[in-house]
């Protein structure tokens, strides 16, 4: 089955021991061993020692793999549904059924009105190379379904370091113990990155400043030296004001500067614009606090500037980010060790998109149209046109995690909307779905895993077989391609085949694959990317990936996309016109909704282990907001604006400053509160860069009154047992 296979003694029983690689969304992708029994049952997941970043430990919530391997509730055999949509009525039918029905009725649509009436929505499932980027592409360009615009998470941010640096280069975990300060800017690693915390652990031993800008206290901020609680969507304000006092103290690095970049010229009069004393009611902020975190950015040698795609999803996402980009231009921290910009490495290796895709093969037709997915409840409910007819999900769960969850459960109750949800559970979107499909786990299948977070590659052989009839997502694929009489044979070639086909081209143009080979990743599971240490460090010859090839703080990019070219600050779409003036009672709110500590989105919350642990659904409110409103600790609150509402749990907190609210994601819906999450309230609205999401952009009025009391009381009893 796989090739390496160590064999190891271990409580008196030969258990092997297979290299694999952690599926999720998350930048630090580690290395994992399993160990399997003589009877192939896996009896423990762990975290590679001999991995830089993994070392030894893996999360709490993929410490718990198994139970999600061997979860009572996996789904085994694929189902037809029987009852009304959404009910959850379904009956046991065969593959070869499933396949021969989903086979017709696109068949039957592509005749009818086109293949673009199909769009496949994915997103976090696996990040992996073929159950990943590859089932994304090659069947539904040779299908000629609709593309899918995928921009649920960091687009907007991508966007934006993309135009000010010209690529995702960024130091690697490791060096960050060289960094004297640094700055982690709406990131919350210690919940969403764990294997950075022993670094930031390391550098703080060593006399290093950590220091944590977020509105809300998170377990990162506990541990930081500071933390400072700006109002959401104030961040590219503040970084201008860092640089108004950089410039006017002198402290910014003219000569890098100079030399470096382009549109310092145009940008001064925009930084000029930025005093503290303005910039502090923008961001809640006393001007002495700007101050003085301008002058330690700009004087501590190294610095770093650690973001990740939290602060992207506003509104203003795209300029935050962008902003953000240009601070260590301005300061001169880009190019030496332990400084920069520390949002993704990914571009350190690009996989050859021809071979991942088949995009320009003949067989596939061109001009496709592609959708936005941040808009699915609306592309369903009319605003694709030619309509969608069916609907194919997998890697993802739309009901509970995309925005605006209330209309996509309206376009999925469509009587004519073919649903096909392929997945390891019966997830709210797989209820509504006409068909679901079983999907295998990572340890039952064959993936390479490029990481996000740091500079090694990740081979996962299977290391079990799959439950019942599950089958991965790329099994699925080629089994569908057949079933179309798809014949070309980069739509039949297995997933070790399709890893082989896809490093071999990638290597002819990627140097960070000299040396290394799917025979050796096999064999060993980890390998670090080829890197010279002359080479590790990002932009070390001031040389950029722009079209300038320097730091583009003015970006003709940016104007011919039509936005501004310069970085700057405007309000979110939605915002309070006051927001350091205390809230009255129905003023709403801005509700932030970031990453639960023991979830991935909303994978692994339904696994009792850990959900007890994160509790319950929760609003944390300030102690002065909840008195205006009358709201008692622990008391189910109604949140509420025109697209939505949910109810949640009153968490009253001095973790959010007065008139910020805050909950963490992703909830089941099936597991909340009257069926809905907070995504109920969220928005689709589209992000000023790229079509990026805005969860974080969202307005919502909070009340108890509307709420049944012996119904809220009933409800919290469930919601709060296990806490
Ligand atoms: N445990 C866990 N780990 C995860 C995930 C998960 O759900 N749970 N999700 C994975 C995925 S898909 C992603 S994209 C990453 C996300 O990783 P992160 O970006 O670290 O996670 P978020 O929690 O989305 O956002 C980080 C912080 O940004 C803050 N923030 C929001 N808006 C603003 C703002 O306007 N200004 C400032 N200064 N801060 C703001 C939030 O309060 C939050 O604490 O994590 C990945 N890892
Ligand atoms: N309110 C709120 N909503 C958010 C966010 C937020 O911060 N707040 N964060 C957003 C972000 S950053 C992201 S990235 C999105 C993620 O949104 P999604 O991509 O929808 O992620 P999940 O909700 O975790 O759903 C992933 C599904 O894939 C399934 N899966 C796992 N592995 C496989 C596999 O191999 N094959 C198949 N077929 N299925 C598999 C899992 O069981 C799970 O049901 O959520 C977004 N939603
Ligand atoms: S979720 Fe992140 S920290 Fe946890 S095991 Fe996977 S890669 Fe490692
Ligand atoms: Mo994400």
């Amino acid at each position: 089955m796989s090739l390496n296979t160590p064999i190891r003694q271990e409580k008196g029983r030969d258990l092997r021991v297979v290299y694999g690689a952690c599926p999720h969304d998350c930048p630090d992708n580690c290395a994992l061993e399993t160990q399997v029994d003589e009877n192939g049952r896996a009896v423990s997941v762990r975290g590679r020692s001999n991995h830089p970043v993994t070392r030894g430990w893996l999360c709490a919530k993929v410490n718990r793999y198994l139970e999600r391997v061997y979860h009572p509730e996996r789904l085994l055999y694929p189902l037809r549904r029987t009852g009304p949509k959404g009910s959850g009525q379904f009956i046991r039918i065969s593959w070869d059924e499933a396949l021969a029905e989903i086979a017709e009725r696109w068949q039957s649509i592509s005749t009818l009105y086109g293949a673009e009436g199909i769009l496949p929505y994915s997103y976090a499932g696996t990040l992996g190379l073929v159950q990943g980027a590859v089932t994304d592409s090659r069947f539904w360009n040779r299908l000629g379904a609709s593309q899918l615009i995928r921009s649920i998470c960091g687009f907007a941010a991508e966007e934006a370091v993309s135009l000010t640096i010209g690529g995702r280069l960024a130091p690697a975990p490791e060096d960050l113990v060289h960094s004297k300060l640094i700055l982690i800017w709406g990131s919350n690693p210690a919940s969403t990155a764990p294997h950075v915390m022993p670094f930031l652990r390391e550098a703080q031993r060593n006399g290093s400043r950590v220091i944590v800008i977020d509105p809300i206290r998170t377990l990162t901020a506990r541990s930081a030296n500071q933390h400072i609680q700006p109002l959401p969507g104030s961040d590219a304000a503040l970084a201008l004001s860092m640089m108004y006092v950089m410039v006017s103290e002198g402290l910014h690095d003219a000569a890098w500067i100079s030399e470096h970049t382009v549109g310092w010229e145009q940008l001064l009069p925009r930084i000029m614009q930025y005093p503290p004393e303005r910039v502090a009611r923008i961001t809640g902020l006393a001007v002495e606090t700007i101050e003085a975190l301008a002058r330690e950015y700009a004087t501590t040698r190294p610095a770093v500037l650690r973001l990740s795609d939290g602060i992207n999803r506003h509104t203003n996402g795209g300029q935050t980010v962008r902003t953000l980009a240009c601070l260590p231009a301005i300061a001169g921290h880009y190019g030496h060790v332990g400084d920069g910009l520390m949002y993704s490495t990914s571009d350190w290796l690009r996989w050859d998109k021809q071979a991942v895709s088949h995009s320009q093969d003949a067989a596939c037709p061109t001009g496709t149209r592609s959708l936005n997915m941040n808009r699915l409840g609306s592309l369903l409910m009319g605003e694709a046109d030619p309509a969608i007819r069916s609907l194919y999900v997998y890697n993802a769960n739309p009901v509970a995690s995309a925005p605006n969850a209330g209309k996509v459960v309206e376009g999925l109750l469509r009587e004519d909307l073919f649903t096909v949800v392929h997945d390891l559970f019966e997830t709210d979107t797989a209820r509504y779905a006409d068909i679901i499909l079983p999907a295998t786990s990572q340890l039952e299948q064959v993936d390479l895993h490029k990481p996000y977070g740091h500079l090694s590659l990740q081979y996962n052989a299977p290391a079990i077989a799959p439950l019942g009839e599950a089958r991965s997502n790329w099994d699925v694929m080629r089994a569908l391609s057949a079933a179309m009489h798809f014949d070309e044979p980069w739509l039949q070639s297995d997933a070790e085949e399709v890893i082989r086909e896809i490093f071999a081209a990638s290597a002819t143009t990627q140097s960070t694959l000299d040396g290394l080979s799917v025979d050796r990743l096999q064999a060993e599971g980890s390998l670090p990317l080829s890197i010279p240490a002359e080479a590790r460090v990002p932009f070390a010859e001031g040389i950029f990936g722009t079209p300038s090839g320097k730091a583009e703080l003015f970006s003709e990019t940016a104007a011919a996309k039509g936005y501004d070219p310069l970085p700057g600050w405007v309000p979110e779409v939605e915002a309070r016109p006051e927001p350091t003036r205390p809230a009255l009672k129905d003023e709403p709110l801005p509700l932030l909704c970031p990453a639960a500590h023991h979830f991935i989105s909303s994978t692994f919350a339904n696994q009792q282990t850990l959900i007890s642990k994160e509790r319950t659904p929760t609003l944390r409110i300030h102690p002065e907001d909840a008195q205006v409103r009358g709201i008692r600790c622990g008391q189910l609150v109604r949140v509420s604006n025109e697209r939505g509402w949910c109810r949640l749990v009153a968490d009253i907190s001095e973790d959010v400053r007065p008139g910020v609210l805050a909950t963490t994601t992703v909830w089941w819906p099936k597991f909340s509160p009257d069926q809905r999450n907070v995504n109920w309230t969220t928005s689709d609205r589209l992000a000023d860069f790229n079509g990026g999401s805005t969860f974080y952009t969202n307005l919502v009025t909070v009340s108890s009154e509307d709420v049944d009391a012996s119904a809220s009381e009933q409800q919290v009893g469930v919601f709060v047992a296990e806490a």
